[in-house]
């Protein structure tokens, strides 16, 4: 395929996952021990062969910015690129303002490529998709933009774009995150269409839209609430039904998977997805290999001590470089140089990194961020009174500790 140019959106701030985006950007938080949040919408690039894409970040970028020079790099290859792009003010004095400015603010890289089509992607969700499919249908109905769409409970509408199609997928209605409770699937009482924030983009539909989005005072430059709208009611949107995208090698379960991990709770259970026993996001998928940054380490190693049974991991994933040191790991995921020391229990948590938790601590439904230091004998997860004295702890009681923090001492 060529004439393809890609845009992935990843400037967001993402609020509710705060703390962990206290200090960088959305797309930047650490995922599955291995990997960014912004890796798996890469990997869906890469691994459909379109490899023109620029990456716009904007919000605490910095961490971003050096994942994507640390990993993402294409060097050699003409016309191939993975470029970040730091917001510069291109149009004015102003940062981005909404998602459509932060493409029209860009628009010269779109003239400049001149491509057919250009896929405008979010840079935060967790799933697989060959986006090739998504253009040949794109291609097929001869439509001017093409949204993903995916269903998703009801109660989750205030969230997401809500989608109406006739029986052509062709989109016949459109409102943003709505208030009210909007048309269920027919055939369903609590499922409605949900965009997935994935737009492919006739180019100059696109360049026409945002110039003239750009021109209206009272826009707020935004996909969702101002570009979609305008262009389903001349009639040239049509939605791609992600649930018929298929990868090889992927189980029936995975079908249709996608998770947009904007809340810690979400962040929380799409880790846990990662070590259920039939995992419904598959990492080990040699068909859809998972790119990321490696650091040199040395494996991961169990020290085991005899008469207490400990230094395991079981139902876990451990990343290079970590120790666990006569100590237990139960369902967690666990990343890079992490040091778990003799008599603790890790249970149900996410360890992103550079981690040292002393002798005989127990750590229940956690999500420690990198470079944080426990101090031996240290109690986190058990007693919620405490917890919330002592932590940032989610709706749903996970505790969150944020980047560098030392506690017990
Ligand atoms: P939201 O995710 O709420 O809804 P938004 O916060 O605008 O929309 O983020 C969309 C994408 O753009 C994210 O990847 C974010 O990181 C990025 N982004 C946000 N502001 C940016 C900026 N100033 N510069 C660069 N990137 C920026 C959207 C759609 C809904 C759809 C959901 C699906 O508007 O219709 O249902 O995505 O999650
Ligand atoms: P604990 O407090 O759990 O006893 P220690 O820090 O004393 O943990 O380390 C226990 C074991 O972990 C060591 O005996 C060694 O096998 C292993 N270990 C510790 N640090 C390293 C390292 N840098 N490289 C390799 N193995 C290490």
């Amino acid at each position: 395929m060529s004439g393809i140019l890609s845009m992935i959106l990843a400037g967001g701030e993402g609020s509710r996952l705060s703390p962990l985006t206290s200090i960088r950007a959305k797309p930047a938080v650490p995922f599955g021990g291995n990997y960014r949040i912004i890796d798996f919408v890469l990997n869906n690039f890469v691994n459909s062969d379109l490899l023109q894409i620029y990456v716009l970040t904007q919000y605490k970028s910095h961490s971003l910015m050096k994942h994507l020079s640390k990993a993402w790099r294409v060097t050699g290859l003409t016309n191939r690129f993975i470029d970040a792009i730091p917001a510069s003010m291109q149009t004015g004095k102003h940062w981005y303002q909404g998602t459509a400015d932060a493409i029209y603010q860009n628009i010269h890289l779109i003239e400049s490529v001149d491509p057919e089509v250009v896929c405008v992607f979010g840079g935060d969700h967790i799933y697989k998709m060959d986006i090739r499919q998504m253009v040949r249908f794109h291609n097929k109905t001869k439509a001017k933009l093409t949204v993903a769409a995916i269903p998703v409970h009801i109660s989750q509408a205030h969230h997401y774009g809500i989608i109406e199609v006739d029986e052509n997928w062709k989109m016949i209605g459109f409102i943003e995150k709505p208030t009210t409770n909007p048309k269920t699937i027919p055939g369903s009482d609590d499922m409605v269409l949900a965009s997935m924030g994935n737009y492919v983009f006739d180019a100059p539909t696109l360049v026409t839209s945002l110039k003239e989005d750009a021109a209206e005072n009272d826009s707020l430059h935004d996909f969702g609430h101002n570009i979609i709208p305008k262009l389903y009611e001349k009639g040239e949107v049509f939605v791609y039904d992600f649930s018929q995208n298929t990868i090889r090698g992927e189980s029936e379960t995975s079908k249709g998977y996608w998770r947009d991990v904007g809340t810690i709770e979400s962040y929380y259970e799409a880790n846990m997805d990662l070590i259920s026993t039939a995992p419904p996001f598959d990492l080990y998928n040699r068909y859809w290999p998972l790119r990321s940054y490696h650091p040199s380490l040395p494996p991961a190693k169990f020290v085991h001590d005899e008469k207490n049974r400990t230094g395991q991991a079981i139902s876990s994933m451990v990343a290079s470089g970590s120790i666990i040191s006569g100590a237990i790991v139960h369902k967690s995921v666990i990343g890079y140089n992490v040091h778990v020391h003799s008599h603790s229990y890790v249970d149900q948590s996410v360890i992103m990194g550079n981690n040292d938790i002393g002798q005989g601590c127990r750590i229940r439904r956690a999500i420690i961020d990198k470079n944080v230091t426990i101090a031996p004998n240290t109690i986190i997860g058990e007693d919620p009174v405490q917890d919330r004295e002592r932590f940032h702890v989610s709706e749903d009681g996970i505790v969150v500790i944020p980047k560098g923090a030392r506690i017990g001492f």
